[in-house]
């Protein structure tokens, strides 16, 4: 695959779209500066706007976690995972 984009739409609320390297497990609440080094993607998006990420999906095997970096979001359930194979 040579990139993926992701849509994200109008909201309220500030958000922050993380693509994180694999095998990096996030475990709420989340705390960015404990993986500021395992970030492939930081993507804000602020409320009231719209953005599309584009990125180059990663090719090192493994989960790869996608979540929202913003306090709360995760537990919101605003995390998923890529998996690369
Ligand atoms: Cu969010």
């Amino acid at each position: 695959m040579q990139g993926s984009a992701f849509a994200l739409f109008d909201s309220s609320v500030k958000h922050e779209w993380l693509l994180l390297d694999a095998g990096v497990t996030i475990t709420p609440p989340f705390d960015e500066e404990a993986v500021k080094d395992s970030l492939l993607v930081d993507q804000d998006v602020d409320a009231g706007a719209s953005a599309t990420v584009v990125f180059t999906a990663p090719t090192k095997p493994g989960e790869h976690e996608v979540v929202c970096g913003v306090a709360g979001h995760i537990e919101a359930g605003m995390a998923a995972k890529l998996i690369v194979q």
